[in-house]
């Protein structure tokens, strides 16, 4: 069986020594931390939020301002193309299913160098600000890394001539927006390396989850599948028909089932999807990406 390693720091160190070892050779499928924010933390982030108009209220239709911000199911952009790339050619995006992000994603504005690292120290600026006075989630993000790390420094990415990478990104999913199977690698898929961070042999995502979407007794839970990327899976993906390869190839995979709360990591070369839930309230993650190395000792955290 192929199942993470939870629900807890010391019950995963009882059973291995170096748990994210076990992620980098996917072994076990992701480290999930139960409870690790409490749920009213969860929702009190949330509200604030949408009282800064940071987000909207889903109960509302969607306000002017977002419009321009909405990123599209299946978008990214690989090294310095300026054109869109869509993870799946498929089909055309839907514009209810919206998903919107508080802070600097390199998979959506890496393309353009300055413009990203701008982005980036205005998001790190906004969430100075917005942790001033409450619990950080992003640094109980990182603590609970550097703790799975044992021994290793966790750092915010940086460039070798000090810029910064945004240290975490909130996304929120609006109308059912889904990730598709895929896989996230600034090295292997989106060829970024002119950036610091594609150096790492290995990119984990850590994520927190804030608010569930939920439709009846159903919730939108990711799935990761025991497939990690090569280059001859790509065309199953891009066609959207990875389930059909998966079934033939007998691939195992999980649903993390997560609450509010609870954090997991997981590799992210691994075949993963979110199949989306059009529930009463957006799926809200605070989301990174975490580059991992065996002989290094800086892990590299960006968004
Ligand atoms: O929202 C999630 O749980 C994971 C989303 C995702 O695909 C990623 O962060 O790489
Ligand atoms: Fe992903």
């Amino acid at each position: 069986m192929w199942t993470p390693l939870e629900p807890d720091l010391q019950t995963i160190f009882s059973q291995h020594e170096r748990p994210l070892d076990q992620l980098a050779s996917g072994e076990r499928p992701a480290v999930v931390l139960r409870n690790v924010w409490s749920p009213e933390q969860c929702t009190s982030l949330v509200q604030q939020l949408i009282d800064e108009e940071l987000l909207y209220d889903p109960q509302e239709p969607i306000p002017e301002k977002f419009r321009p911000q909405i990123i599209p199911e299946g978008y990214y952009r690989e090294g310095r193309r300026h054109m869109p790339a869509y993870a799946w050619d498929t089909e055309i995006p839907q514009k209810e299913k919206a998903r919107i992000d508080i802070g600097s994603s390199l998979g959506y504005r890496g393309s353009n160098r300055e413009g990203f690292f701008a982005h980036s120290a205005e998001t790190n600026a906004l969430f100075d600000r917005l942790f001033e006075n409450r619990d950080n989630p992003v640094e109980l993000l990182y603590d609970h890394l550097q703790k799975l790390s044992r021994d290793k420094r966790v750092v915010t990415a940086h460039e070798p001539d000090g810029c910064e990478y945004g240290r975490a990104i909130i996304r929120a999913h609006y109308g059912g927006y889904t990730y598709k199977p895929h896989f996230d690698s600034v090295r292997l898929r989106e060829k970024r390396d002119d950036y610091a961070v594609s150096r790492f042999e290995h990119q984990f995502a850590g994520v927190l989850v804030l608010q569930n979407s939920s439709l009846g007794d159903q919730t939108a839970q990711g799935i990761l599948h025991r497939c990690l990327w090569e280059p001859d899976v790509d065309p199953w993906l891009k066609s959207a028909t990875f389930h059909e390869y998966a079934e033939q190839h007998k691939i195992e995979n999980v649903e993390v089932h997560l609450q509010p709360g609870d954090l997991y990591f997981f590799n992210t070369r691994l075949i993963h999807e979110v199949p989306g839930l059009s529930g009463e309230l957006p799926r809200i993650v605070l989301a990174t990406f975490i580059g991992f190395s065996p002989d290094e000792d800086e892990i590299f955290v960006w968004s």
